[in-house]
């Protein structure tokens, strides 16, 4: 298995369903890396433990991340697996961006950014990580997001390890269209 599928195979166990494998996920959404290396190994025998550091260390977007001491793994983000994170609550700046694809604007014109099966929206920090993040689903389209405002009406904003802000909802009176 080359690195890019292990690295998809991990975001689908770690976020979406740890039972695929038979895993189960603690509550704060860890696994023990001998659990999961053993549990992936049962399906693809050539994944070695080199190889699951390997693509931990060099996801780009920095997905996965290790405890302190190197023992358990998870998911930085994007679970729909109910975890607590631990994230501690941030003031976002005045702006942050949303990528999405054209097709879902009359919808999110009329409810806002809703966080469907995931725990949160997902907002990007920068316009280009926004396309990127859009692109996934159709012809890009950015959103921009008055997210201090937000903030400062009372709704929580989380920043997680790999920089994806983080929050719950975002009504369609602080969204911009370019
Ligand atoms: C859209 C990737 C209709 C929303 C990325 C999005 C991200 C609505 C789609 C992370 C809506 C959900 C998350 C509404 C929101 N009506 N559509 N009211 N509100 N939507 O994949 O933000 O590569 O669950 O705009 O980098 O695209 O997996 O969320 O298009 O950080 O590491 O519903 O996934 O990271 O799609 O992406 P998703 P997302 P990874």
């Amino acid at each position: 298995m080359n690195n890019h599928d292990l690295s998809k195979l991990l975001s689908y166990v770690l976020r979406h369903k740890p039972e695929e494998l038979d895993l189960t996920l603690d509550e704060q959404g860890w696994v023990a890396v001998p659990l999961l290396l053993a549990a992936i190994r049962r399906r693809h025998p050539d994944v070695t433990h080199d190889q699951l550091l390997e693509v931990v260390a060099s996801s780009e977007k920095q997905r996965f991340g290790l405890s302190d001491d190197g023992g358990r793994i998870r998911a930085n983000q994007g679970h729909s697996v109910a975890v607590d994170l631990g994230l501690t609550p941030a003031t976002p700046p005045e702006h942050l961006y949303h990528g999405t694809a054209t097709r879902f604007l009359d919808s999110i014109r009329a409810s806002g950014l809703q966080r469907g099966t995931r725990q949160h929206v997902h907002l990007s920090a920068d316009v280009p990580t926004a396309v990127a993040v859009g692109s996934r689903h159709g012809k890009p389209l950015v959103l921009t997001v008055r997210a201090g405002e937000l903030h400062q009406r009372g709704a929580a904003f989380y920043l997680s390890a790999n920089g994806v802000w983080l929050t719950d909802a975002v009504p369609p009176e602080f969204l911009h269209e370019p």
